[in-house]
C-alpha cells in the first residue's frame, strides 16, 4: 500500500521537487534557538527588570529563574523540535561559581563554561549577543553613543569582552559564532541632534571590532531597530546606519535584519535578496510582530514563508544565518518556544519542496499568467505529507502530540517551582 508520504513524494516529483534531497539537506542547516524566551529575557546577572526599548507581557507560571532550570526547559524544547540546533546566548547569562560575580565588561570565557558544555554534549555551535540592556550603565537610555566618554567606554568593554568569548565559543565548539550587536540607545523625543549620537556610536563599534579575532571564526553583526518603547522618535542604530556599517567593514562585520524592525509594510522578504547582491553573508532575527515589534512567537504565516522562501531561492542557506528572537511570558514558554522553532523548520522545508526552478523560467519567459496560477497550486501541495516524514526521521512527533510532553513537563516541572 502507498504511505501518503510515497504519495506526496510523486506528486512533488512531478514538479522536478525531490522531497527526500529536501529532507536531507534540512537535516543539516542548523538554526539559532535564543535561551532568551525561557526567562522573558532576564539573564542571571541582575535583579531582574528588563530594560532598553523591548519589553515582555504576561505573567504565566514557572518561568526558570535558574541555569540548571533554564538548561532543562531548553533541551525539553530541544527534544520537541527537528533539524539542527545552535544556541544563541546573551550575555546576561553568564553563569558564575557560588558568590562570584562580576560585571559585563569584566565577562570572562570562564564564565560561559557550563553553556560550552551543555552546547559540546549537544553537537551544537553557538552565537553569542553582548547584553547593552537591563544594566544601570546604560544611562539616559544610551550606551554605545552616549555622550560621556566613561559610559561609552564601559560598553566598549563589554563589546570586546563579548569578542573573545565568541572566540572561544568558536574554538570549542569548532563552529563559527555570529556576536550580535544590538543596542536600544534613541530617544523618545524629537531629538536636537541626530548625528552626533550615531559618529560616537559609529566610532564605539569600531573600537570593539578592533579587538582582534578571526573572521571565519567570530562573525560581529550590527542589528538595526526602528524605534522601541521609550525611544519613539529616533534611534541611533537605524537601517541605514547598520548597513552602512557593516558595507564599511565587510571584512569585520554582517548586517543583521529583524524582521520586527521595520516600517509595517516593508517586508525582509524582498529585503534578503537585496542583501546577497553584496553581502557574502548575512544575519537574520526572525520573530512575529503584532502591529508592532512585539516579538510574538513565529508562526506559520505568509511572510515567514515569504523569508524562507528568499533564502532557499537564492541558493544561500549557507550565507544566512538564522536566528530565533520572540518571547512570550504570557503562555507556557516551552511551548512557546517550540511553536517558533518549528514553524521556521515547516517554513524552511516548504520552501525546499517548493519548485523554484519551474517558477523562475516561467518569469523570466514572462510569463506571468501562468506564474500566478502555479503559484496558488503551489500553496496546496501535500507539505503535511512531508513534514510528517521529516519529523519522524528526526524522531520528533509531526503533530500536536508533542504538546503533552510540555503538559507533563508542566505538572511535574513547572508547576513546583
Ligand atoms: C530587540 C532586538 C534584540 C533583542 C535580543 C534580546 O528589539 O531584536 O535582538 O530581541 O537581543
Ligand atoms: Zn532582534
Amino acid at each position: 500500500m502507498n504511505t501518503r508520504y510515497e504519495s506526496a513524494k510523486e506528486i512533488f516529483a512531478a514538479y522536478g521537487v525531490d522531497t527526500d534531497a529536501a529532507i536531507a539537506k534540512l537535516k543539516n542547516i542548523p538554526v539559532s534557538l535564543h535561551c532568551w524566551q525561557g526567562d522573558d529575557v532576564i539573564g542571571f546577572d541582575n535583579e531582574g527588570g528588563l530594560t532598553g526599548g523591548i519589553q515582555t507581557t504576561g505573567n504565566y507560571p514557572g518561568k526558570a529563574t535558574t541555569p540548571e532550570q533554564l538548561l532543562a526547559d531548553m533541551d525539553k524544547v530541544i527534544s520537541l523540535c527537528p533539524g539542527a540546533k545552535k544556541l544563541n546566548v546573551h550575555a546576561c547569562y553568564a553563569i558564575f561559581e557560588e558568590g562570584e560575580w562580576v560585571d559585563r565588561d569584566k565577562l570572562e570565557p570562564k564564565h560561559f563554561k557550563k553553556w560550552v558544555e551543555f552546547a559540546k554534549e549537544r553537537n551544537m555551535g553557538i552565537d553569542f549577543n553582548p547584553t547593552f540592556f537591563s544594566h544601570p550603565m546604560q544611562k539616559d537610555g544610551l550606551t554605545l553613543s552616549h555622550p560621556d566618554a566613561d559610559v561609552r567606554k564601559f560598553w566598549i568593554e563589554h563589546g570586546k569582552a563579548c569578542i573573545r568569548i565568541a572566540t572561544y565559543f568558536a574554538e570549542e565548539t569548532g563552529v563559527p559564532c555570529v556576536m550580535n550587536i544590538w543596542t536600544g540607545d534613541g530617544f523618545k523625543d524629537v531629538p536636537a541632534d541626530r548625528m552626533g549620537p550615531r559618529m560616537r556610536y559609529k566610532e564605539s563599534i569600531e573600537e570593539i571590532l578592533s579587538e582582534p579575532f578571526d573572521f571565519a571564526k567570530v562573525k560581529p553583526c550590527v542589528e538595526s531597530k526602528v524605534f522601541g518603547i521609550g525611544v519613539e522618535s529616533y534611534t541611533a542604530g537605524s537601517a541605514e546606519f547598520t548597513l552602512s556599517m557593516a558595507a564599511m567593514h565587510k571584512d569585520k562585520c554582517l548586517p543583521l535584519m529583524d524582521n520586527g524592525h521595520y516600517h509595517p509594510t516593508e517586508v525582509v522578504s524582498d529585503k534578503i535578496p537585496a542583501l546577497l547582491c553584496f553581502f557574502p553573508e548575512i544575519a537574520l532575527h526572525i520573530t512575529r510582530g503584532v502591529r508592532w515589534d512585539s516579538d510574538h512567537v513565529l508562526l506559520l504565516d505568509d511572510e515567514t514563508k515569504e523569508m524562507a522562501k528568499e533564502i532557499v531561492r537564492c541558493d544561500a542557506l549557507d550565507r544566512v544565518y538564522m536566528a530565533l528572537d520572540y518571547f512570550d511570558a504570557s503562555i507556557n514558554r516551552i511551548s512557546a518556544w517550540t511553536v517558533g522553532f518549528r514553524s521556521w523548520q515547516k517554513a524552511l522545508l516548504t520552501a525546499l519542496c517548493t519548485p523554484n526552478a519551474m517558477l523562475k523560467k516561467l518569469q523570466d519567459e514572462s510569463n506571468f499568467t501562468e506564474l500566478m496560477v502555479m503559484q496558488e497550486d503551489m500553496k496546496m501541495l501535500p507539505f503535511e505529507d512531508v513534514w510528517a516524514k521529516y519529523c519522524e526521521e528526526c524522531g520528533v512527533p509531526a503533530n500536536h502530540a508533542w504538546f503533552a510532553e510540555v503538559k507533563k513537563y508542566e505538572e511535574e516541572v513547572l508547576s513546583k517551582r
